[in-house]
């Protein structure tokens, strides 16, 4: 899944509800993972690639990605 800086509830995440296990970040961007559907639950924020995301894996049910 390959996702541009934006905002994306569930409904727009293609991988689906609590599916998330790794994260390749572009150089200069930044993701925040929220375990509910609408940005509310921070769970981890990220500005280099992520093998594992540890306790957020399969939690992920919105991101945002800023530039
Ligand atoms: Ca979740």
């Amino acid at each position: 899944m390959f996702l541009r800086p934006g905002r994306y509830l569930l409904k727009n995440l293609a991988i689906g509800d609590n599916k998330l296990s790794s994260l390749r970040v572009f150089a200069g961007n930044r993701v925040k993972l929220y375990d509910d559907e609408g940005f509310q639950i921070g769970l981890v924020t990220a500005v280099n690639d992520l093998r594992s995301l540890g306790d957020a894996n399969d939690k992920v049910s919105s991101i945002v990605i800023e530039r």
